[in-house]
């Protein structure tokens, strides 16, 4: 059920991506879509990003954090679990469907998003290395290779667990970051994948709105 307080979240102030959706405002904002919950977005410019005040709620200096009432949250995949616990729609009642489904979010966030990241730092932050040649072919290959594994395992499934659930909405995210890499379009089980979960109104929904509150803080 909802609460009766709103809670608020923080996002960019200016849309590093152009509005693509990838900033991880947009975890959150699916689920809460997902689950029903009203929220408001905070817009945090990337100076405040350093600051005590937000400091105080993100240690790290990041996007997105949560807060409502007296708790205050960080790291996407905290909120989204938070959220999936507390509402209905984004994990199974059984315990053992449920504890499938928070290793799937663990799987996303762990497993396969790092060399996803890795690969897309490396193109801003080494590119003008001499070594840069040689290691982005090494770094594509470790995303190829998990997501061979995790198309193996989807198969011909719509989602990992039967039904749609937390740990496809982070894997969906996580897997979006690789578009354009020339990597995901090689696997035609995930990209259909990441376009069912694309397609979901509560996708739509958070979508839109991550796109209206950019343009909103007139910085898309
Ligand atoms: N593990 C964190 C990562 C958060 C993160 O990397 N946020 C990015 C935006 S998507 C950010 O704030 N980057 C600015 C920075 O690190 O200075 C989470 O999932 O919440």
């Amino acid at each position: 059920m909802p609460t009766d307080t709103i809670p608020t979240i923080t996002a960019f102030e200016r849309s590093p991506d152009g509005g693509k959706g990838q900033a991880r405002d947009m975890r959150v904002r699916w689920a809460l879509e997902e689950v029903g919950q009203p929220y408001r977005a905070r817009p945090v410019s990337f100076r405040a990003l350093k600051e005590p005040a937000h400091l105080a709620l993100q240690p790290f200096g990041q996007i997105p954090t949560y807060e409502d009432g007296d708790l205050a949250r960080f790291e996407s995949g905290a909120i989204v679990l938070h959220s999936a616990g507390h509402h209905g729609g984004l994990l199974p009642d059984e315990a053992n469907g449920r504890a499938r489904a928070i290793g799937w979010m663990f799987s996303a966030l762990t497993t396969i998003e790092p060399p996803i990241i890795e690969r897309e730092q490396v193109v801003f932050l080494e590119r003008d290395k001499p070594w840069y040649a040689e290691r982005l072919p090494i770094l594509e290959d470790r995303i190829r290779n998990r997501l061979r594994q995790l198309s193996a395992r989807l198969g011909e499934d719509d989602w990992l667990e039967g039904g749609f659930s937390a740990g496809d909405l982070m894997m969906v995210m996580v897997l979006r970051r690789a578009t354009g890499m020339g990597v995901l379009e090689n696997f035609p089980n995930l990209a259909a994948y990441v376009a069912r979960g694309e397609a979901r109104p509560a996708f739509q929904r958070a979508y839109a709105a991550q796109a209206k509150f950019f343009r909103e803080t007139g910085q898309e």
